[in-house]
């Protein structure tokens, strides 16, 4: 355990006043403290977006990129060195809509990396356009006469891609949140925590108050965290009860473990004067 104040940095979150994405930086903070995790062991990855200027408000290695590009640059570090704890955060919009491509393949792949999203179900940093979250009917400026589609279900997707560890937190529930925070990282997988984390500025409409009329957690609801069956079946649940907590874990073996080069120690480990020589063997073949 180690203390809190260590994962701080002196820049303060930019975030409006009440936004969610308060809760889940201080998730990470104690969940990064409780596991005795050292800053420079730790990075943390994200897109564009309002909750993805996460990285710049916590004591860790950091990546702020491309939207959307989150998942394949967090990738491509734990291929590099999977000592490494790496951690994504960003928004539904840049996961869900531009970056959904690069999160589904993560999931399949199952590289030990947590994923945090900070779902406030609309586009906050561009001032609110309708995300791939947002509720059918939900009036935003780029649907004025609300959305026609229904929205993604990452909890039931991420079900059905192969992702080892899917939990639901809310960030109005924060020692809860920070627990899962916690286990999401703990776990030896692609784990998947999407985080009720409310816009209070641009969705008037999932509030705090609305989802706290409606939340339960799993863990005292009698859900078996190993059947996937049951998980799917809690997935869609929505619109009167909304559960949180672990909906399924598993122990598929990573892809580091499981990769032939991987298994035998971190790529920037490896001795370099075997992979000139190889490179050499290999270019002889198209000379
Ligand atoms: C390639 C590209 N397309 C569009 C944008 C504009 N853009 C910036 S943030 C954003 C959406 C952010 O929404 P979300 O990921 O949900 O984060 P939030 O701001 O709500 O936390 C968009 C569309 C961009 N920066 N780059
Ligand atoms: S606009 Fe919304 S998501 Fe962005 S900081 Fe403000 S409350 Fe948070």
């Amino acid at each position: 355990m180690a203390e809190i104040a260590l994962y701080k940095v002196e820049a303060k979150a930019t975030w409006c006043p009440g936004c969610g994405d308060f809760a889940v930086l201080r998730g990470l903070q104690i969940a990064l403290a409780s596991l005795g995790l050292n800053p420079k062991d730790v990075v943390i990855v994200s897109g564009i977006g309002c909750s993805s200027n996460l990285p710049g408000f916590l004591n860790s290695y950091g990546f702020h990129g491309l939207h959307g590009r989150a998942v394949p640059v967090a990738s491509g570090i734990k291929l590099a060195n999977h000592d490494l704890t790496v951690i994504i955060a960003g928004g539904d919009g840049d996961g869900y809509g531009i970056g959904l491509g690069h999160f589904i393949h993560a999931m399949r792949r199952n590289l030990d990396i947590t994923y945090v999203v900070m779902n406030n179900q609309v586009y906050g940093l561009t001032t609110v356009q309708a995300a791939p979250t947002s509720e059918k009917g939900m009036v935003t400026k780029s649907t004025p006469q609300g959305v026609l589609e229904g929205p993604v279900n990452p909890i039931a997707l991420a079900l059905v891609s192969g992702a080892t560890f899917v939990a639901r937190g809310f960030s109005g529930d924060a020692d809860h949140l920070a627990k899962l925070t916690e286990e999401g990282i703990k776990h030896k997988g692609f784990s998947l925590i999407d985080i009720m984390s409310p816009c209070v500025t641009y969705n008037r409409q999932n509030t705090y108050q609305w989802f706290r009329e409606r939340v339960y957690r799993l863990e005292e609801d009698n859900h078996d965290i190993q059947s996937v069956n049951q998980a799917l079946k809690r997935s869609q649940e929505w619109e009167d009860r909304i559960p949180l907590g672990i909906f399924y874990k598993d122990s598929r073996p990573t892809y580091e473990r499981e990769e032939q080069v991987l298994k035998y120690m971190p790529l920037v480990h490896q001795p370099i004067d075997q992979t000139v020589e190889l490179v050499k063997e290999l270019v002889k073949d198209f000379t």
